[in-house]
């Protein structure tokens, strides 16, 4: 079908910098949390150590290499035709314990040539200050975001890099899927309040208490930095990011349908209220009042916040879920979250439901709220892929199973922008096969470009084009015709 996107539409990929760069400890990088995550599968949940034990295979350690290999993955994004890419910069590169005085100049080095090499290439960065990650110095010192010191440690980060990029980075995201930090499962990516933990990570439980404190410290901090940026570099965007599991009410009886409204509010709308509108939405009181949380709020925090509305609302989007209140439901697998089946979608390989009239109606939902301009900063699908090869040798991963998913998802935010949302980019999430943050593979492939690394560490790093590359060259030339 014909869809018809604007004028200078944003076309690209999203990547993180922990499940992508690799090189760990190279040119003064202090460890990450993600460091001291293991390797996981559908079943088994990542396993966390609090010493990082030589003998056993960290697969964020080394992701794909990129920190060496940026140039011809940048090239191979250019060669798509994208003219975005959303990425996100290692705190722990910067500020290696997150504490001290001066920033590491070799990784504000390394961070300039990617960015000049996206200009050179014509790309737009898109950059995340935080995704899931913080030095893990900061873990074992304050439990991450349940200290409300991180909230000036964060600042002082962020306007390093604020300062240091901001003729370079027009647009700019404070949190990775920010609302994740309401539930238990998703705040120990999106928090790490992971101190003295070790174990399998679905292990972690984190009281409601703990989550809406610490989700209390990051809108203050992300206030104080898009307030910042507003006032020192009014030419940037600045941006927040959710991660939107669309919910449906599993029957129409009423006390589904309330159900999954209050679902909705509390891992949907909670954060981006806040975000957007710049304070507590209505029924955030009687949700604390019944979840037993006493937010601890210091003078000028509720400042912050109102200082600190974002200009333009991002969010992942890969499923929707069910929510019922008639016995258990069967569960699904999801995004950090899992959620009720839905009889009338397909799942991917990993329990993901696969929804593309889902993100239509999450756009339209979306910008009824807020009227604001909005991005899809993460689609994709996690498949297993297979190399073959041609009869020349050459190698190739057909997978028309992800350009089915890509082209249907293209379709409905064609949908949407005709039903008239104000969309102004897409970048799908890993347009390079890199590592899975929720279990650790590799097998686990969102790329449109194929990479030689295996869940046992093996592999050459070696870089193919997949058919879906060249699927999304040809979407991206026509501006959004499937
Ligand atoms: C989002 C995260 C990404 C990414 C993606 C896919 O929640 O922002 O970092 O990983 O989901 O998830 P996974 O890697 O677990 O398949």
């Amino acid at each position: 079908m014909a869809v018809t996107f604007p004028e200078g539409f944003f076309w690209g990929g999203a990547t993180a910098a922990n499940q992508l760069e690799g090189a760990w400890d190279v040119d003064g990088r202090g460890p990450s949390v993600d460091d001291h995550f293991l390797g996981g599968s559908v079943d088994t949940p990542r396993e966390i150590t609090i010493e990082i034990d030589p003998d056993r295979f960290y697969p964020n350690h080394d992701g794909i290499d990129f920190y060496h290999r940026y140039e011809e993955d940048i090239a191979l994004f250019a060669e798509m035709g994208f003219n975005m890419y959303r990425m996100s910069i290692a705190w722990s590169r910067i500020f290696p314990t997150g504490t001290e005085a001066e920033p590491n100049e070799a990784g504000l080095a390394f961070y300039d040539r990617v960015f000049d090499c996206c200009r050179a290439h014509g790309i737009e960065p898109l950059v995340t200050l935080s995704h899931y990650e913080m030095p893990y110095a900061l873990v074992e010192r304050y439990n991450g975001w349940e200290s409300r010191e991180l909230i000036e440690l964060f600042e002082r980060y962020a306007r390093t890099v604020l300062d240091r990029y901001h003729e370079k980075v027009r647009w700019w995201l404070t949190f990775n899927e920010i609302n994740l930090g309401a539930s238990s499962a998703g705040a120990l990516f999106e928090t790490s309040m992971i101190r003295g933990f070790e174990g399998p990570a679905s292990a972690v439980e984190l009281t409601p208490q703990q989550c809406y404190q610490a989700l209390h410290h990051q809108f203050v901090a992300s206030g104080r930095v898009v307030r910042y940026a507003h006032e020192r570099y009014p030419e940037l965007k600045m941006g927040n990011m959710d991660c939107f599991i669309l919910t449906y009410a599993a029957t129409c009886d009423p006390a589904d349908v309330w159900a999954n409204q209050v679902e909705m509010d509390r891992m949907n709308w909670y954060c981006s209220d806040v975000q957007v509108r710049g304070a507590y939405p209505y029924y955030a009181r009687r949700y604390w009042r019944e979840h037993g949380v006493e937010l601890q709020v210091e003078p000028g925090d509720l400042e912050d916040i109102a200082a600190g509305k974002v200009d333009f609302y991002t969010f992942s989007y890969y499923m929707s879920n069910t929510v019922t209140t008639h016995g258990d439901a069967e569960v699904t697998g999801g995004n950090m979250v899992s959620g009720g089946k839905n009889p009338y979608l397909e799942s991917t390989d990993w329990g993901w439901q696969v929804d593309p009239t889902g993100l239509r109606i999450a756009l339209n939902q979306i910008y009824a709220r807020y009227q604001i301009p909005m991005m899809v900063v993460e689609n994709g699908m996690g498949a297993l892929d297979e190399v073959e090869k041609d009869a020349d040798g050459t190698p190739r991963v057909h997978d028309p199973y992800r350009i089915d998913y890509l082209r249907k998802h293209v379709a409905a935010m064609g949908e949407a922008i005709d039903d008239g949302v104000d969309l102004i980019g897409y970048t799908w999430w890993g347009p390079i096969d890199l590592v899975s943050a929720g279990t650790g593979e590799m097998r686990k492939r969102y790329g449109f470009i194929y990479v030689d690394k295996h869940d046992d560490g093996t592999g050459d790093y070696s870089r193919i084009r997949k058919d879906s590359f060249y699927a999304y060259q040809q979407i991206i030339r026509s501006n959004g015709v499937c």
